[in-house]
């Protein structure tokens, strides 16, 4: 049986990388985390490293066209089923995701915002993160979800490729979920 592509999609914070991490332990899947990649192109001494190091460390979006070079050039090394952490943030991410690769599931992590900011707040005690250090800028990037990612969830709900994740239980929970809505869906293949 061969298991359907997954966006992993929700709020920052919402536990995508905890997620991908529980998927990669316990399955055969290649993963792209945009977030993972950027903090690494972010400290290189190139335009483009000073370009993401600027807007991650105010907690804003990177321009789409770097986002999918990234995704571009990952797909040529790895080998499907793949688990795409991060990516899309935009209604264009989606659009342009699509043209890319075959998405069959989007695995929705559902998480109220005062969830999250605690959350992020004591990530950033370990994680170095400036983006998880301030209160305002976590609060920014919430609202840049908003605006930006938010209309997705409504775009994948009219696919029928939506799967909607309590994200609020304990983290054991999330996973229990999780394994069992991969082991539904990719039985209707
Ligand atoms: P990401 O690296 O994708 O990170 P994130 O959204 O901040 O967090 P994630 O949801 O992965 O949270 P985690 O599992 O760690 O993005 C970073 C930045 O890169 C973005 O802000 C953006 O600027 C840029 N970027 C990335 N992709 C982009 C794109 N496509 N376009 C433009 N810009 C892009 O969980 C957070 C914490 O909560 C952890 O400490 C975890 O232990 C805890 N946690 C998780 N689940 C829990 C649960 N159920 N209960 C309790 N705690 C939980």
């Amino acid at each position: 049986m061969k298991s359907k592509n997954i966006v992993l999609f929700g709020k920052p914070g919402s536990g995508k990388g905890t997620v991908a991490a529980h998927l990669i332990r316990k399955y055969d899947y290649s993963i792209i985390s945009t977030g993972d990649i950027l903090r690494e192109i972010k400290k290189t001494d190139t335009e483009h490293g000073r370009i993401v190091n600027e807007l991650l460390r105010k907690g804003n979006l990177v321009p789409n066209e770097i986002v999918l070079s990234i995704i571009r050039e990952k797909l040529k090394e790895l080998t499907e089923p793949i688990i795409i952490d991060g990516t899309p943030r935009t209604l264009q991410q989606g659009m342009d995701l699509s043209e890319l690769v075959n998405v069959g599931i989007v695995l929705f992590l559902d998480v109220n915002d005062e969830t999250i900011i605690p959350r992020l707040l004591e990530r950033g005690k370990t994680s170095n993160r400036e983006d998880d250090m301030n209160v305002d800028i976590i609060k920014q990037r919430l609202n840049q979800y908003k605006s930006e990612s938010e209309p997705l969830v409504e775009f994948y709900e009219k696919q029928g490729i939506l799967v909607r994740i309590d994200g609020e239980q304990p983290i054991e929970d999330v996973f229990k979920d999780v394994d069992n809505m991969i082991n539904d869906r990719n039985q209707d293949m």
